[in-house]
């Protein structure tokens, strides 16, 4: 049975009730596991208030602020797990950012710096969280990233995202090669297109929805819930064996060729 009673797991990237994070922290609440959850400050507070409210019900034990570029709030964070649990089993990546003005017209025209940010945030930043993660990471620990198929194949307008993505994705064998030895698991999970913050703030997501509905093996686009169980799975020990993997978690959109 899946069962993650007794783990302790970090989610972070939760902005809102669409977030996938929160498909996925309400999955593994259900399970049994413990939470730790972190929100992007903003300057008027209004994220923390937000976030904290929505999370409630899933009764988490941290809630702290973590820009993933803030070297102090990385550390903070990480001190304040190993202070509360002195271990971490899970940890759940779901952020993403490239400036707007990447995510469309030619690609040829992304700028060093929008490379660089989108870069930093979207893939980086899982190194990063892994190196602090590293010290207390559990026996039979597991990390779970998030991506999407704009990483291995031409997507519209995806642009610098797609590179951040096939990062991504190389960052998590990396990662599982050099965690491995410590009984650490990484994969990542390939979402296909979910109306949320990040996805709805891209011109024509509607019509990429519709297509999907249209070409899908199952013949609809999938839900922050079907996300989430696929999280709890690669997280418990059922998937014991599955490291450095990309689960497609995609009403099959990607095996159809024409
Ligand atoms: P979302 O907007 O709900 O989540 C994105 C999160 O990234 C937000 O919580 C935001 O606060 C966080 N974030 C941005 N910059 C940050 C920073 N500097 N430090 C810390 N957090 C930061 O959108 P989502 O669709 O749930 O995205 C979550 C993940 O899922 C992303 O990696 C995205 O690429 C991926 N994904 C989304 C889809 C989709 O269609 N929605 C499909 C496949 C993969
Ligand atoms: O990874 C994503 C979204 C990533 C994202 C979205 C935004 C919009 C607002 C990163 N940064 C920003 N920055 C902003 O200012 N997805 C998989 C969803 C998505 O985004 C697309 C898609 C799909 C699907 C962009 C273009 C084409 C398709």
């Amino acid at each position: 049975m899946l069962d993650l009673t007794g783990k302790k797991a970090l989610i972070m990237g939760i902005a809102n009730n669409r977030s996938i994070a929160w498909g996925i922290a309400q999955q593994l609440h259900a399970a049994g596991a413990e939470l730790a959850i972190t929100y992007l400050p903003d300057d008027r507070g209004r994220h923390e208030q937000k976030v904290r409210q929505l999370v409630e019900p899933v009764n988490p034990t941290l809630y702290l602020p973590c820009n993933v570029q803030d070297e102090e709030q990385t550390d903070a964070l990480f001190s304040a797990i190993a202070d509360k649990w002195g271990k971490l089993d899970i940890l759940v990546h779901s952020l993403a950012f490239a400036g707007k003005d990447e995510l469309t017209g030619d690609f040829s025209n992304t700028s060093a710096a929008g490379f660089s940010r989108a870069l930093e945030i979207s893939a980086y930043s899982l190194i990063k969280l892994c190196a602090k993660a590293k010290p207390i990471f559990a026996d039979g620990g597991s990390v779970i990233t998030m991506t999407y198929l704009g990483g291995v194949r031409v997507i519209p307008n995806y642009n610098v995202m797609g590179i951040a993505k096939a990062a991504l994705e190389m960052n998590v064998r990396y990662l599982a090669a050099e965690l491995g030895p410590q009984n650490v698991r990484v994969n990542a999970i390939s979402a296909g297109p979910i109306r949320t913050l990040a996805s709805s703030a891209v011109g024509g997501i509607l019509d990429m929805i519709h297509h999907v509905e249209e070409k899908a093996p199952l013949r609809r686009t999938v839900t922050q819930a079907e996300v989430g169980n696929a999280a709890a799975f690669l997280c418990s020990n059922l998937a014991s064996g599955i490291t450095g993997e990309v689960l497609y978690v995609d009403a099959g959109y990607s095996i159809v060729g024409m």
